[in-house]
C-alpha cells in the first residue's frame, strides 16, 4: 500500500512540527562491495518514506506505520530490541543518539510513502535515515550527512544485528538528482557521476519475492568475505579490505582459504573493477559497455556469489534475451534473494519492454510484477510544513 505526504501529515493528532522526506535508492553497480570496503554506485530516487512528527509531553514515541496499518508505543529511553522489526529500525537510531549523550524527546510520529518494502530499494535504510535526520535536528546534534550514515549503519550492525554495509543509508542521505554517487566505502569519499547515457533509461522490475537481509544468507556472505580477507592478510598484512585486494593476491591464498570463500572474494574483487568501468561507461555514454557490465554482474551474483533466485533469474534472462535486437542490461539489485532487477533499456523501447516483461513474468509465475521508472532525487530533507495540509481543523 502506498501513502501520500498529506495522509502522513494528517495521521497525527495535531499539526506536524516537522515533515521529512527520506528516499529509497537504486544501485547502478557495485553489489556486496560496501561491507568489503570497496566501491559502489548508488543513487537516491523519487520514491520515498515521509515522516510527520510533533513533540509530545509523554516520555515515549507514539508510532504509526501507515503503509502497513500498524501502530506501536515505544517507551523512552530506548533499551533493547523488541519484537517488531519496523519499530526496531527507529528505536536503534534513537539508541545511537542516546549513546552520544542526548535525551530523546517524546514524539508522535507517523510515516508512510511509495517505497515498496522488501523490494531491494532500501525502505529500511530510508526509515533509519529519515528518523536519524529528524533526531539530529530535534536534539541539535549537528551531525553532517556522512556521520548520520555512519550512525545508521552502526544501528543496523549493533542494534539489529545485521552486518550490512553503509551503501543504502549513505545513498538515501546524500543522494543527488544529478547522477549516481561513486562512493569509496573505506574512506567515505564520494562524487556525483555524470550519466551521458541519454538514449537509455533505468527501469526496476519487482519480482515480488520479498527480500529480507536479516533472515537471508547475507550474514553468511559477509562472514565468507571476512574469512578470505584474513587469509590474504597472512601474506599481505597491509591489505585492509577485499576492496583493496587484487586478483593476483587472491591467487596466492588458494591453498589457505576455503574454495567457497575464494569464490565469493573473487566476485567482490571483480565487481569492484566493474564499478570503475561503469563510471567510464556513464561518463562516455558507452551503452554497450554499461549493458555488458550489468549482465556480467548478474552472472557473478547468480553463479559465484549465489544470491539470486529463480524468479529474478527469469526476469534477467527474459530482459536480456528477447530485447537483444537493441540490447538490454539487467541484473538483480541490492542484497539479493528476491526484490528488483535493474534494467538499462533504450528509451524508445521502454514501453514495449515493460509490456513484454510483465506478460512474460505473469505467464511463468502467475503474478504481475511491478515496474518502476527511475528518476534520481536529492537525499533526505525537510519538507516545509506549510506545504503539507494536515487535515486538522484547529
Ligand atoms: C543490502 C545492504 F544493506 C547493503 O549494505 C549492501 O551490502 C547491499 O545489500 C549489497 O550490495 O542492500
Amino acid at each position: 500500500m502506498s501513502t501520500t505526504l498529506n495522509q502522513v501529515a494528517a495521521a497525527l493528532s495535531g499539526p506536524p512540527e516537522y515533515v521529512v522526506r527520506s528516499p529509497g535508492r537504486i544501485n547502478v553497480i557495485g553489489e556486496h562491495t560496501d561491507y568489503n570496503g570497496g566501491l559502489v554506485l548508488p543513487a537516491a530516487i523519487d520514491r520515498s518514506i515521509f515522516f510527520a512528527a510533533r513533540r509530545i509531553p509523554e516520555n515515549d514515541w507514539q508510532l504509526k506505520a501507515l503503509d502497513i496499518g500498524q501502530e506501536a508505543t515505544l517507551p523512552l529511553p530506548v533499551n533493547r530490541p523488541g519484537a517488531r522489526q519496523w519499530v526496531n529500525y527507529l528505536a536503534g537510531i534513537g539508541r545511537e543518539f542516546q549513546k552520544l549523550g542526548y535525551t530523546l524527546p517524546g514524539l508522535e510520529l507517523s510515516f508512510g510513502g511509495d517505497l515498496p518494502a522488501g523490494a531491494g530499494m532500501s525502505s529500511s535504510a530510508a526509515l533509519e535515515g529519515g528518523i536519524a535526520f529528524l533526531l539530529n535536528e530535534l536534539v541539535q546534534a549537528g551531525l553532517g550527512r556522512v556521520d548520520l550514515a555512519r550512525l545508521t549503519q552502526r544501528s543496523s550492525n549493533e542494534f539489529l544485528g545485521v552486518p550490512s554495509g553503509i551503501m543504502d543509508q549513505f545513498a538515501s542521505l546524500n543522494g543527488s538528482p544529478d547522477g549516481p554517487l561513486l562512493l569509496n566505502c573505506t574512506t567515505l569519499d564520494y562524487r556525483v557521476i555524470t550519466n551521458k547515457l541519454s538514449d537509455h533509461t533505468f527501469l526496476l522490475v519487482n519480482s515480488l519475492v520479498s527480500h529480507d537481509l536479516a533472515n537471508s544468507e547475507y550474514p553468511v556472505r559477509v562472514a565468507q568475505c571476512r574469512e578470505a580477507l584474513r587469509a590474504i592478510q597472512v601474506n599481505y598484512p597491509d591489505v585492509k579490505s577485499l576492496g583493496a585486494t587484487t586478483l593476483d593476491q587472491l591467487m596466492d591464498i588458494s591453498d589457505t582459504c576455503s574454495p567457497i570463500a575464494m569464490q565469493r572474494a573473487r566476485f567482490v574483487v571483480r565487481e569492484n573493477q566493474r564499478v570503475i568501468k561503469m563510471v567510464g561507461a556513464l561518463r562516455e555514454g558507452n551503452a554497450d559497455l554499461a549493458i555488458s557490465l550489468l549482465n556480467e554482474t548478474h552472472a557473478g551474483l547468480r553463479n559465484a556469489y549465489e544470491v539470486s533466485c529463480p524468479e529474478v533469474d527469469y526476469l534477467q534472462q527474459q530482459a536480456t534475451r528477447v530485447f537483444s535486437g537493441s540490447a538490454v542490461g539487467a541484473r538483480i539489485m541490492g542484497g539479493g534473494f528476491g526484490g528488483c532487477t535493474i534494467n538499462l533499456v533504450r528509451r524508445a523501447d521502454a514501453a514495449d519492454f515493460i509490456d513484454f516483461i510483465k506478460n512474460a513474468y505473469h505467464r511463468e509465475f502467475g503474478r504481475w510484477p511491478d515496474v518502476y521508472p527511475v528518476t534520481l532525487a536529492a537525499g533526505t530533507n525537510f519538507v516545509p510544513v506549510s506545504s503539507t495540509p494536515t487535515g486538522h481543523s484547529g
